[in-house]
């Protein structure tokens, strides 16, 4: 039960450094403008908007936790990224650029931790969609096949992997050449810092499973693969 209150801890003294700054405009429009109007206010990175309602994805995953995730942890982290490059070059690049700009620079942990997770999340939240889930069709089932020998020793190798990333982290299925691998990256890491194209990914943080599923992090994992995966989102990546 540890993950969601740093962080949510983390934003709300963010928010009361600004306040004390004398941004009062940012610290009070943080209260009263709708979100994405305050996101665009605040610096070069915005939240973008989440491609179904809260509740769409219930039951597998609530919209009390879609609402914390969403709106507190991604909103957080794009809120601190715009912090962070306020005034420095990387202000002008592409979320993108940030990232491969600022990985494995120790200067620069915090501007890659903050960039990566905006990023992801919006991966997350595209992997996902309401009466998704089962298995995949055509070439991206071909490939599956060719992979891992058939859609369940993936799905098993899937829920392996996502269930023995320790700590926080993330669960990739990568174009890897000609077939697909599956991998996990702890905290922030993410596959596009490395020169790999991920086609869909599963949050492994506490935050996105603690209020549904407490410690049952497989059960997270499974109802995701089940009722969620995104496989048009996936084809989408694969022929990027
Ligand atoms: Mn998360």
């Amino acid at each position: 039960m540890s993950a969601p209150l740093p962080e949510y801890a983390l934003n709300r003294r963010r928010f009361l450094t600004v306040l004390l700054a004398g941004s009062a405009a940012l610290a009070f429009g943080d209260l009263a403008v709708p979100r994405q109007a305050r996101a665009a206010a605040s610096g070069p990175f915005t939240l973008p908007p989440l491609p179904y309602p809260e509740n769409a994805l219930s039951p597998a995953i609530s919209a009390n936790t879609v609402g914390f995730h969403y709106g507190k942890h991604h909103q957080g982290y794009v809120n601190n990224l715009n912090q962070l490059v306020a005034g420095t070059p990387l202000a002008d690049q592409s979320l993108e650029a940030v990232i491969k700009t600022t990985t494995s620079k120790p200067d620069q942990v915090a501007i890659f931790n903050n960039a990566a997770q905006v990023w992801n999340h919006t991966f997350y939240w595209n992997s996902m969609r309401p009466n998704g889930g089962g298995k995949p069709s055509g070439a991206l089932a071909e490939l599956i096949e060719k992979s891992f020998g058939d859609y369940d020793k993936f799905k098993a190798e899937f829920a392996k992997t996502a269930t023995s990333q320790f700590g926080s982290g993330w669960a990739w299925l990568v174009k890897d050449g000609d077939k697909l691998i599956i991998t996990k990256t702890g905290n922030a890491d993410t596959p596009i810092a490395h020169g790999q194209q991920p086609l869909l990914t599963v949050d492994v943080w506490e935050h996105a499973y603690y209020l549904d599923y407490q410690n049952r992090r497989a059960d997270y994992v499974a109802a995701v693969l089940d009722k969620l995966t995104n496989w048009e989102f996936a084809e989408k990546n694969l022929a990027a």
